[in-house]
């Protein structure tokens, strides 16, 4: 169908007519003759991005998060997301697009990779969304880079593993063969708790005959632990960067009938630890409080949206966790 030039510039006066009309609506007195207040600015919706959820320690991350919400409802509206395995990098990429779709007003966020995720989370920002870094400390140079700015609020993983790794040390002596079993190489985290592993070795006289990435994984850490302890038959520990690890390298050493005899370390502190810290399997963890790791990420957002506090860089507790075998 043609519509003449009259036509259309008819139907264009209605559509601003139709705009010119859309007021904001109208404030309604009260029962006692007084003006209503105004309306309540909306809640903001934050995001929570986590990593992988066969982990327990983004379970417990999760859970505080849930509970904080839970408790200041009136404050902010909670997304909470996760990936299915720790090395997907391109799901939490997948993550934050959808929650920049989603029209969040924060991401708070724990990297699966300290440079791979950046410019999504530039794009975010582009978007008007605030990123908030947890846990796991994007790369400073690329940060600078990409010229995205995202506050860091996390633990000081470099001294967190060092005190893991005297707590080992304290019970061995000079020249004893340790080996490390490391998260993802490309996770700042991970780089830094096998600074602090070594750090702690070193002061030790401790000898590393191993290392490798178990990627954060049990069922990795555990076929490593299994080739390490056949090549090492001396071997006197297995230093590991988190507790999946380390659930993986106790299954090992148990296997091998080495229990006891070689100590296992690991870090996060999880529920499923527990048991093994009771009874000697792993000597120590260190618990980083995920679940106020996620809260203290979270609050750090809220402040900043309500343009309360300017952004600035936060360090969590870390604290080491003894096992039966260690005290
Ligand atoms: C890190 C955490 C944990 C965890 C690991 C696995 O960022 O700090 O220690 O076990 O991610 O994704």
């Amino acid at each position: 169908m043609r519509r003449s030039a009259s036509g259309w510039l008819w139907i264009v006066g209605a559509l601003v007519l139709v705009g010119g009309c859309t007021k904001p609506p109208q404030e309604q007195p009260t029962a006692d003759g007084k003006p209503a207040p105004p309306p309540k600015p909306a809640k903001p919706r934050v995001a929570l991005v986590m990593k992988s959820l066969a982990n327990e320690f983004f379970g417990t991350m999760a859970e505080g998060a849930k509970a904080h919400q839970a408790a200041a409802a009136g404050r902010y509206d909670l997304v909470v997301n996760g990936m299915r395995n720790e090395t997907d990098v391109s799901e939490q990429v997948t993550l934050i697009e959808q929650m920049v779709a989603r029209k969040v007003a924060a991401i708070v966020i724990a990297p699966a990779d300290s440079k791979a995720v950046i410019p999504a989370l530039k794009r975010a920002a582009d978007a008007g969304v605030l990123v908030v870094n947890i846990d796991n400390r994007l790369d400073p140079a690329v940060l600078r880079e990409t010229g995205l700015e995202a506050v860091f609020v996390g633990p000081d993983n470099r001294e967190g593993a060092r005190k893991a790794g005297e707590a080992v040390a304290r019970q061995l002596s000079a020249g004893d063969g340790v080996a490390l079993i490391e998260g993802i190489p490309t996770a700042f985290n991970s780089q830094q708790r096998s600074l602090g592993l070594e750090d702690a070795a070193m002061a030790a006289g401790l000898v590393i005959v191993d290392r490798q990435s178990g990627q954060w994984e049990m069922e990795k850490a555990n076929a490593i632990a299994a080739a390490v302890l056949t090549e090492h038959p001396a071997l006197k520990a297995i230093l590991c960067a988190n507790d999946s690890m380390a659930l993986g390298a106790v299954a090992a050493v148990s296997a091998a009938g080495k229990s006891g005899q070689v100590l296992v370390s690991g870090f996060d502190n999880v529920p499923a630890v527990q048991p093994l810290l009771a009874d000697g399997r792993l000597l120590v963890t260190v618990d980083q409080h995920g679940d106020r790791l996620a809260v203290e990420g979270i609050e750090t957002a809220l402040a900043i949206l309500n343009q309360e506090k300017s952004p600035a860089d936060r360090t969590t507790p870390v604290d080491l966790v003894e096992g039966q075998a260690a005290r």
